[in-house]
């Protein structure tokens, strides 16, 4: 009979999520554990190991801001930190806290169902069974991968890859023929990276996408020490910002629109040059006004051109589509690595893949020969992980039952018949348009907030009510419909994953977000029902 444990509270995830939810719980008397499905810390970082992987956010701002001596102690070495040093600052925090004794890795669970007579979920996992008054759901945004159903896949021959699954062991690509199929942010990271490696690298494209220069470099210590010594007046402005992160370029109220064409051409090139995700600050209605949008599109295009030798591959890397309504890429020579001799492009807009064969990939009847493949197709992005726990709520309702239209919570952190059961970063809290780590503290803080007030007033349960998820999923979406995002198939739609119901997930906005969180908890848990 599998051995049953019993905690106040069980945290699914040890990614910045799970740690930070361990630490806090612990520090406020919780008898707390992490359930983690890898063998060590890091989520996101633990998993996506592939060439190239490295955080989109500055190193300087993506890192807890909890702990005043962790971010003075703590050093960083780029402007924008790759893997391995994002991993090993998570395994030092684990350490730093002591938090990697209350982690049970190896752990993947199987099934959470809540028993409302006990008012306690029981976990079932591949090794234990956990029963805990509260669980919360550390799971990350982009955990769950998303591998298509490629005819034939099983019959190749070579080695596989998916990026968000990297192997832990180096992979060396040296004298190989290397197909990748896809061009998001990750293939956009990995793809320069592999082409300096393979012998031959093989890029099969569906769709284009926008990328600006990261322009990555050493980080200046001056620079480090100059932002340490304003840490606290920093993370402030930053939280104060709509997406959470700071830029050298403050926000404006200009209009792409009404720009001259030598004000607009001096302001883009400006941000180009510098780099990063100030590019898209350069005017308040690029993501709102077509026109500009459009405006702002053209310019990249232009770089796009400028960059790539051959016009026709520099034409088929040239996105038409709405600029930023997908998730943009930062990249390190990306459009550069397609004037390489052994870099090829292969369109598969108009003719998907028709089959992996055993020897390679075939697109309208032409055969690519391969030593290996990489799968950068992405994730199941916001709910993936979630509806993946098979969880199980009151009155016997399913979360798959729940989210069938699309998914329905209360401030991204609750959903309606799961009581007791947290989301941190779920779909309908900023999230993923934020700073991770900035939106994890804000969500962790106010759940340790809830629980402490419900020990205190001993309150068994909370429960999101119907009503409530209703007006909040209708206010998610009423404020991504001023935008251009729903425009386009994006992720953030869930318009990548054939089947799933295209809701726009996450919330535009932080400041005016945690401000609610903020009103709904002083208000009594108001959209809650406490018993
Ligand atoms: O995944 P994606 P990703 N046949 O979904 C293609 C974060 N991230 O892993 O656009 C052929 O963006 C698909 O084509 P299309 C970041 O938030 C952060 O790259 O659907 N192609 C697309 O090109 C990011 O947005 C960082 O037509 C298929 C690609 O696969 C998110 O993770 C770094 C296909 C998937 O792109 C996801 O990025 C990396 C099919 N059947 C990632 N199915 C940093 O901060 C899918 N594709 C550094």
């Amino acid at each position: 009979m599998t051995a049953v444990e019993t905690r106040d509270v069980l945290v699914v995830g040890a990614g910045f999520g799970g740690l930070y939810s361990l630490y806090v719980l612990r520090e406020a008397g919780f008898h707390v554990t992490a359930v983690e499905r890898g063998s060590g810390v890091g989520g996101t970082w633990y998993w996506n190991r592939y060439p190239g992987a490295r955080c989109d956010v500055e190193s300087l701002q993506y890192s807890y801001s909890f702990d005043d001596d962790l971010q003075q102690d703590w050093e960083w070495t780029e402007r924008y930190a790759g893997q391995p040093e994002i991993l090993k600052y998570a395994q030092h925090v684990s350490t730093r806290f002591d938090l990697t004794d209350l982690i049970d890795f190896n752990t993947n669970v199987e099934s959470m169902n809540y028993d409302a007579e006990q008012q306690q979920w029981t976990v079932s996992t591949n090794s234990l069974t956990y029963k805990a008054k509260f669980v919360i759901a550390a799971t990350g945004c982009l955990s769950s991968t998303n591998l298509p159903d490629f005819p034939g896949l099983e019959q190749f021959e070579g080695d596989t890859y998916h990026t968000g699954r990297w192997p832990h062991e180096k992979v060396d690509f040296a004298g190989q023929r290397v197909g990748i199929i896809g061009t998001g942010s990750s293939a956009v990271q990995a793809i320069p990276v592999i082409a300096a490696e393979a012998a031959e690298l093989t890029v099969f494209q569906r769709t284009p996408n926008y990328s600006i220069p990261a322009h990555n470099k050493p980080l200046d210590p001056s620079e480090q020490n100059e932002v340490k010594s304003r840490y606290e007046e920093l993370r402030s402005a930053a939280r104060a910002e709509r997406s959470g992160i700071l830029s050298i370029f403050p926000p404006n109220e200009d209009l792409a629109r009404e720009a001259s064409d030598a004000e607009f051409e001096a302001r883009m090139n400006e941000r180009w040059d510098y780099g990063g995700f100030g590019f898209y600050r350069s005017y308040i209605d690029i993501v709102v006004d077509p026109q500009s949008n459009e405006r702002v599109a053209e310019y990249v295009r232009g770089h796009i051109a400028s960059k790539v030798d051959d016009p026709a591959t520099a034409a088929l890397l040239s996105p038409s589509n709405t600029i930023a309504c997908k998730r943009p890429c930062l990249d390190t020579e990306y459009y550069e690595t397609f004037n390489s001799e052994h870099v090829h492009l292969v369109d598969i807009s108009e003719t998907e893949i028709q089959a992996i064969t055993p020897t390679g990939v075939s697109v309208n009847g032409q055969e690519f020969e391969f030593d290996a493949l990489v799968f950068a197709t992405g994730f199941d992005a916001m709910t993936g992980a979630l509806l993946g726990m098979n969880i199980t709520g009151v009155d016997g309702c399913t979360l798959a039952e729940a989210w069938a239209e699309g998914p329905r919570t209360y401030l991204g952190l609750s959903v309606p018949k799961f009581p007791n059961l947290f989301t941190v970063t779920g779909p309908g809290s900023p999230s993923v348009l934020t700073n991770m780590i900035m939106a994890i503290e804000q969500h962790v803080e106010w759940i340790r907030d809830c629980l402490v007030a419900m020990r205190d007033e001993q309150i068994a349960t909370i429960e999101a009510s119907s009503d409530a998820a209703d007006s909040w999923v209708e206010h998610v979406n009423a404020i991504a419909d001023q935008t251009l995002y729903p425009s386009c198939n994006s992720w953030y739609l869930g318009a990548n994953i054939p089947g799933k119901t295209r809701v726009f997930m996450p919330l535009i906005g932080f400041p005016a977000y945690a401000e609610r969180c903020e009103q709904v908890a002083a208000n009594n848990y108001e959209g809650f029902a406490l018993a």
